[in-house]
């Protein structure tokens, strides 16, 4: 059966919101004919990046806004078309979760979970120790002399909602800012400043919650060949070292991989050598949040796609080169949502053209740029 985008999308629009968590397959018309995989709109490659991925053995999705997946149909059919993995960009972060030191807040969590479950999607959970995303009351209420109670039933509680459903959890993200000062380069957060010891912690309590779930540690600042990411990637290493010969519960590291277009940024050898080591140590690699910023690049929206293009092609021809990769999450599937057009750092204030899918949710050169990446890769 031939469908038009719109016609899909005008189909998509009138799935009810329940409806659009994970209706069957079989329950749509315009769908009966295709594979969960195997979309068919003309305009629109045949290829998902789902399917680039699993014919390769990679994980392949995206961070989702929960709230999008509930009131935006047509953007709930494409990330359901598209991702094998999901992640939500801010629903698991510790701020969302803790309206107060007693309550929780489960509802877009809990949706996330419910989401993947009925398209069958793996799940990522971000994050359990981070530096932002501290609710208001964290400073006063938690102390030295409480923060390991509050950082190990804060685990506990939400490891536990959702254990045995999670692929993996960012279980510490961004532990590492040289630039504090600190003893092996570590970031001078307030964990850090009350449970010093928090990271193993925090790796102990969630592996025996959740045995199931990957552990990784997540960081960003890594993929370049510039001097800072070169400092970084050695006391991230540094870092997972020293977890290991502690024997602290570690199955993988996170490379968020937020990259930027245009000629200063070179992505190559450092990276490389540092997945090569990662792998030989046992870990597994994922880029959990990738996206091409285009702030270096002029106006022009054809060489802005192909050189945010040229720049996935590159950095997964790189990072994919020789050692297996668990998963590659974008951080976001459309531009129109992206968190990049935030802070409007753009000279001109134009929109971000970052991601695979344009704001009006059409595949970008990135996309065939990614499909063409992961299909280069041998199968691991
Ligand atoms: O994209 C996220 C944005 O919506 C939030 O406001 C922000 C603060 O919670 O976090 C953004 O996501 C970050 C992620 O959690 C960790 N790595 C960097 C991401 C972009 O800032």
């Amino acid at each position: 059966m031939t469908t038009t985008r719109r016609q899909f999308l005008t189909h998509a629009s009138a799935l009810s919101a329940l409806a659009a968590m994970g209706i069957p397959d079989s329950a749509q018309p315009l769908h009966a004919s295709q594979s969960a995989s195997e979309p068919e709109h003309p305009g629109h490659p045949a290829a998902t990046l789902r399917a680039a991925g699993v014919a390769h053995g990679i994980l392949v999705g995206c961070a989702v806004k929960v709230r999008l997946l509930r009131d935006t149909p047509e953007y709930a059919a494409l990330v359901r078309e598209q991702a094998g993995i999901l992640v939500e960009e801010n629903a698991m972060k510790f701020a969302r979760l803790r309206p107060s030191p007693t309550t929780y807040f489960f509802d877009d969590a809990d949706y996330l979970v419910q989401f993947a479950e009925a398209n069958k999607m793996k799940v990522r959970g971000h994050n359990f120790v981070w530096c932002r995303e501290l609710p208001q009351w964290f400073e006063g209420y938690v102390t030295k002399a409480n923060a390991e109670q509050v950082l190990v039933e804060h685990i506990e509680h939400v490891a536990g909602r959702y254990a045995g459903k999670i692929h993996s959890w960012d279980v510490v993200n961004e532990a590492i800012n040289l630039e504090d000062g600190l003893p092996d380069g570590m970031r001078n957060l307030p964990w850090q400043k009350l449970l010093p010891g928090y990271l193993d912690i925090a790796y102990r309590t969630t592996r025996r919650v959740d045995p199931k779930a990957l552990l990784v540690y997540n960081d960003y600042g890594i993929e370049g060949e510039d001097e800072g990411s070169r400092k970084k990637r050695i006391a991230v290493m540094q870092l997972l070292k020293g977890m290991q010969k502690r024997g602290v519960p570690l199955d993988g590291v996170g490379i968020q991989s937020h990259l930027s277009a245009g000629p200063k940024h070179v992505y190559g050898p450092g990276l490389q050598a540092f997945i090569a080591e990662a792998h030989q140590m046992g870990l597994k690699i994922l880029l959990t949040e990738m996206d091409v910023n285009d702030h270096d690049l002029p106006a022009d929206i054809p060489a802005r796609d192909a050189s945010v293009a040229d720049t996935y092609a590159r950095y997964l021809q790189t990072a994919l080169g020789h050692s297996p990769l668990e998963a590659v999450l974008t951080w976001g599937i459309t531009d129109r949502y992206t968190w990049l057009n935030s802070d409007q750092s753009r000279s001109d204030k134009l929109p971000e053209r970052c991601l695979p899918f344009d704001a009006d949710l059409q595949p970008t050169p990135a996309f065939a740029a990614m499909v063409q990446a992961l299909r280069a890769t041998s199968k691991s």
